[in-house]
């Protein structure tokens, strides 16, 4: 059942020993979100499995306490954060739960006793609302975490809204946190050598679709997807899908422009089309999702380069042709 922001936190009063419990390779979104919650209410920040860099240089510089894999018998309830399937919680088995989330699929809220559902960039901004209406303060470490959550998920502002910045303006205001120590913070995230490899190797394997004047950019690595997914959109490409192998099964992280997704492309339900023929996960936003199958990493991305292709087609009236080997490539303007 969905309820609002004060239903929420009236029904979590009534819990102890609270478990907020954040997807696998944590963001600063969830991370933040559920230290906002635990200090408003109380309870424990829990990680799935893990972190991500900046995520970590925030529980390090903010002195945040997480339990790495907790079991959820240990505690009263669980209230899942920033997460929308079962698979970003490596399936982990959950009796009584709560979801507040803000992705387009909503798998976790069918078996929840109730959960909070909006249409936000980031989870920070339900959280937000929910310690408005409780008139709960804001302190300068949960603004910190707070406002980075919002910088990283809407990818430094750039799938922001109005409310998006309404918000912002207003956690600033009640922190008293500065924007430039939130860009401080995540300049100061040392980036892994083996992300850098990861990034140049998905650069040098791309294979490039092109449909009028969009490009759709495929490539693989065998970790950080993700990144090298954003980094292909950073370097010219309107959509990028990595895939990563492993094992049996494929994954596939997908990014798209505005441009693109204003095209048609949805890269949320896009994904969840192709994860339910094989009876994976798949599903995310319209702008950026990914994909959890048992299949062949190749069959999966070719899918997804097909059907783009089509979408791209049908929007664009144009056919689609193969600039992947270089003699194809036509450079009608040298920059
Ligand atoms: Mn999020």
């Amino acid at each position: 059942m969905q309820v609002d922001e004060a239903e929420f936190f009236n029904r979590l009063l009534d819990y102890r020993n609270i478990l907020y419990l954040c997807h696998r390779n944590a963001d600063p979104d969830a991370v933040s979100s559920a230290f906002a919650l635990s200090e408003a209410i109380g309870g424990t920040v829990g990680l799935v499995d893990g972190c991500n860099r900046v995520a970590s240089v925030l529980i390090e510089r903010l002195g945040i306490e997480v339990v790495d894999k907790p079991d959820p018998a240990d505690y009263g309830f669980v209230v899942v954060v920033d997460t929308s399937t079962k698979a970003q919680l490596n399936d982990t088995e959950l009796t009584s739960y709560c979801v507040i989330d803000h992705h387009t699929t909503t798998a976790l809220t069918e078996n929840a006793e109730f959960y909070l559902h909006r249409n936000t960039t980031s989870t920070v901004e339900i959280v937000y609302d929910i310690l408005k209406s409780m008139g709960a303060p804001i302190n300068r470490r949960v603004g910190i975490g707070m406002l980075t959550g919002i910088v990283t998920d809407t990818g430094h502002f750039k799938h922001a809204s109005v409310d998006t910045f309404r918000t912002v303006a207003k956690i600033i205001e009640a922190s008293g946190v500065e924007y430039g120590e939130v860009l401080d913070l995540m300049a100061a995230t040392p980036q892994d050598i083996s992300m850098r490899i990861a990034i140049l190797k998905a650069a040098s394997r791309v294979e490039l679709d092109r449909v009028q004047d969009m490009l759709i950019a495929s490539s693989h690595v065998s970790s950080f997807g993700g990144s090298a997914s954003s980094m292909l959109i950073n370097i010219g490409a309107d959509i990028a899908f990595v895939g990563t192998a492993k094992g049996e099964s494929a994954r596939i992280s997908a990014r798209a422009k505005r441009d693109a997704v204003n095209a048609g492309v949805n890269l949320g339900q896009l994904m969840e089309d192709i994860s339910n023929e094989y009876n994976g996960t798949g599903g995310g936003h319209s702008g950026a999702a990914g994909i959890d199958v048992i299949a062949d990493m190749g069959d999966i991305l070719h899918k997804c380069r097909e059907k783009t292709k089509k979408i791209l087609e049908a929007s664009l009236g144009a056919t689609s042709k193969d600039i992947s080997s270089e003699d194809k490539i036509e450079e009608t303007e040298d920059e």
